[in-house]
């Protein structure tokens, strides 16, 4: 049988460079090859602060700019999680097997509630319902950024978990992470990742900013005062990404560049990456300014209930193997 392709975003906002470079330019690339199932995880997104508003319009933008950068909906489902609920019905069953223990190492948690994001229950079992997605269409592959490492693992154990307990029902997944770019990183502080919920504004490009913001943001990227570019991740975190950025849109190795502006004074470097930067991006906006909201709709209301279908065949079987057969 054909390998499966699972991976999810959250509608939190902009799409920025990193979920490009290091998820979303793969989930375009393994449509050529594989089943392809790509979901906008706005149950995830529930799990911190919004605006039921916002958390609307920004599923279906999220949809159009993944459309915009080339989820093909004759290849690929294209849905909300929402719209199944296998998502959560799943996540139930998978929770009763998660040790507290293994949660109260969770990275992203320890990180979002130190940095003041008010911890509640969803937020603690993100994890959890993030494993509830990937087992839930039986998924072999997961296209993801380096941060979703130990979502992975979590991932893995829990159906390792289910399948001795219950019988083999799950396939183990694997994530599938960049070599160059899986951790872009913050251009106001080269020390963290970029991320949509960083309220600094210039610690990051979206794929829809114009020529002249990215020149800027890549402009004013913090860097250091020695003015050798090399790649040197501990004493020139700021160079380094750049560097990464720069191989992952060139195509070109570090090494290459390394040779070619290694000397050349931060100037001229900055402004080769925002080149290439810009060559990669520019031909999204133009096909996000072409496509409208309605045909979108569309896409994720007729995608949504092929997701469901193909699911409610799998919760069946994870149904009966747990004692929840149906009469
Ligand atoms: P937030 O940081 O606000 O939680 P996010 O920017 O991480 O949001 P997600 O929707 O959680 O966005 O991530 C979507 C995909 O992008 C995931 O596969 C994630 O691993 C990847 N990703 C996110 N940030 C980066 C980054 N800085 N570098 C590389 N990949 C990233
Ligand atoms: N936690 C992921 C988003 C996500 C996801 C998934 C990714 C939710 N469910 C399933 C891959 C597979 C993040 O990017 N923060």
């Amino acid at each position: 049988m054909q390998q499966k392709i699972f991976s999810g975003v959250q509608p939190t906002g902009n799409i920025h460079l990193g979920n490009y470079l290091g998820a979303l330019r793969n989930w375009v690339k393994l449509q050529d090859e594989y089943d392809t199932i790509y979901c906008i995880v706005d149950l995830h997104a529930m799990t911190v602060e919004y605006d039921p508003d916002e958390l609307e319009r920004n599923r279906v933008d999220t949809a159009k700019v993944l459309l915009a950068l080339g989820v093909d909906p004759d290849r690929s489902l294209l849905y909300t999680q929402s719209q199944v609920p296998g998502h959560a019905e799943l996540a139930w069953i998978l929770g009763t097997m998660m040790p507290m223990g293994v949660l109260n190492r969770m990275t992203q948690f320890k990180e979002k509630t130190a940095g003041g994001t008010a911890s509640n229950l969803g937020l603690y079992s993100y994890p959890v319902l993030m494993a509830a997605d990937i087992l839930l269409h039986h998924a072999n592959l997961v296209p993801v950024g380096d941060d979703q490492r130990q979502h992975i693992e979590v991932t893995r154990d829990l159906a390792e978990r289910f399948n001795n307990k219950f019988g083999d029902t799950f396939p183990i997944p694997e994530g599938y992470i960049p070599e160059t770019s899986a951790r872009v990183m913050s251009f106001t502080d080269p020390t963290t990742k970029m991320s949509k919920s960083d309220p600094q504004v210039k610690s990051r490009i979206s794929v829809l900013d114009d020529p002249d913001v990215i020149r800027k943001r890549i402009r004013s990227a913090v860097t250091d005062s020695d003015p050798e570019v090399r790649y040197d991740v501990a004493e020139k975190p700021g160079i380094a990404n750049l560097l990464e950025i720069m191989s992952a849109c060139s195509g070109d190795s570090i090494d290459v560049l390394v040779d070619e502006y290694g000397s050349g004074g931060y100037g001229a470097f900055k402004d080769a990456v925002a080149d290439a930067v810009i060559a990669e991006v520019e031909p999204v906006k133009n096909r996000y300014k072409a496509l409208n909201n309605g045909d979108v709709r569309n896409v994720l209301r007729s995608s949504g209930i092929r997701a469901n279908e193909s699911a409610l065949g799998y919760m069946d079987e994870a149904r009966r193997a747990t004692g929840l057969k149906g009469y």
